[in-house]
């Protein structure tokens, strides 16, 4: 079982250690990205060498970011893992499995985080890692300067949607706001992160729109995109996160799902919700996890098999009143 921190516990053990590695999960996120990449600037600040570790490559829109990449080049005395719910989550790419495996400190807002660290700093009704993670580097005695801040400006806009979903709390603003006045770059980030999509998002947006179905009298929405179509739109797979508001932008539609197939083969799912019903009620049915109106699972499978089991697992948690009624206000 892990130890839970508190954010002054889990900055004194970060200031105690050196070398650090920093690990974030695969297919990554602005969340993770941005947390791996912030930390790797507070230590640095701190005189500390530290590195960071992804089974996939940074995506290019988050290239900004600029982290040390990990290469093996120290032996670490410090693993901490920023953003990740579950072993499963950190890929087995590359240098990842070597240290994955004995993970020291992990600091996530998952509230389905499974207790793999040795000492973990959880905190559910965080927005984002990033909102966590400005107070632990505020208490490890870091200035937060304009680099750190637009990374962790990152976490909490890509995680929020750019402050709008409803994870948003008057702390994510908060944070925000301290950011700001660190002199996170807020326009040029939100361009790049919300406005601005590439031709190959643009040209797999429309593929997916094409493959749109409804089931469960229009209760549930569904896109798609197979590897091949994936491919074929030069889009880059990171980019391809945002697909997954398109059918719960619909009107009426009360659980919206995404399927990407994964180089591998499989299906990787993205599961949406409307107010009230619970995404991760649905993930959990199916081996996945994630948060209240945002989850996710991966399935191996042809497409119509999988289409089958994800509907049939979200017509029983809508038809399953106790379990669809989510505890928010
Ligand atoms: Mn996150």
């Amino acid at each position: 079982m892990t130890e839970p921190l508190n954010v002054e516990q889990t900055a004194a053990r970060l200031r105690e250690a050196d070398p650090v590695l920093i690990l974030c999960h695969k297919n990554p996120d602005g969340d993770t990205i941005g947390c791996g990449s912030a930390l790797y600037y507070a230590l640095t600040a701190l005189g500390k060498t530290a590195a960071v570790l992804c089974a996939d490559p940074v995506p290019r829109r988050l290239s900004f970011a600029k982290p040390r990449l990990f290469r093996g080049e120290f032996e670490p005395q410090l693993v901490v893992a920023v953003d990740v719910a579950g072993v499963q989550l950190f890929g087995d790419t590359g240098l990842m499995p070597a240290y994955s495996r004995r993970v020291d400190l992990c600091i996530d807002h998952h509230a389905g985080n499974n207790g793999y660290a040795q000492y973990t700093l959880l905190d559910d009704a965080a927005a984002a890692t990033a909102e966590l993670l400005c107070d632990v580097i505020e208490a490890m005695g870091v200035q937060l300067d304009a680099q750190m801040a637009d990374c962790l400006y990152t976490g909490l806009a890509t995680d929020t949607g750019c402050f709008r979903f409803a994870n948003t709390t008057a702390k994510t603003h908060r944070a925000a706001a301290r950011l700001i006045e660190a002199g996170a770059r807020v326009e040029e980030l939100n361009t790049l992160l919300f406005s601005t999509k590439t031709r190959g998002q643009i040209e797999a947006e429309r593929m997916a729109q094409s493959h749109l179905e409804y089931a469960l009298e229009g209760r549930c929405a569904l896109i798609w995109l197979s590897q091949d179509e994936i491919e074929n739109s030069h889009a880059d797979p990171a980019d391809l996160e945002e697909l997954t508001a398109l059918p719960i932008g619909i009107e009426g539609v009360k659980v919206g799902l995404t399927f990407r197939q994964q180089p591998s083969g499989s299906w990787r799912i993205s599961i949406r919700t409307a107010k009230g019903v619970d995404a991760v009620a649905v993930a959990r049915r199916l081996g996945g996890g994630g948060h209240l109106r945002a989850a996710g699972c991966e399935l191996l499978g042809t497409l119509d098999n999988v289409k089958s089991a994800v509907v049939t697992e979200v017509q029983a948690v809508l038809d399953a009143p106790e379990e669809a009624v989510c505890r928010e206000s």
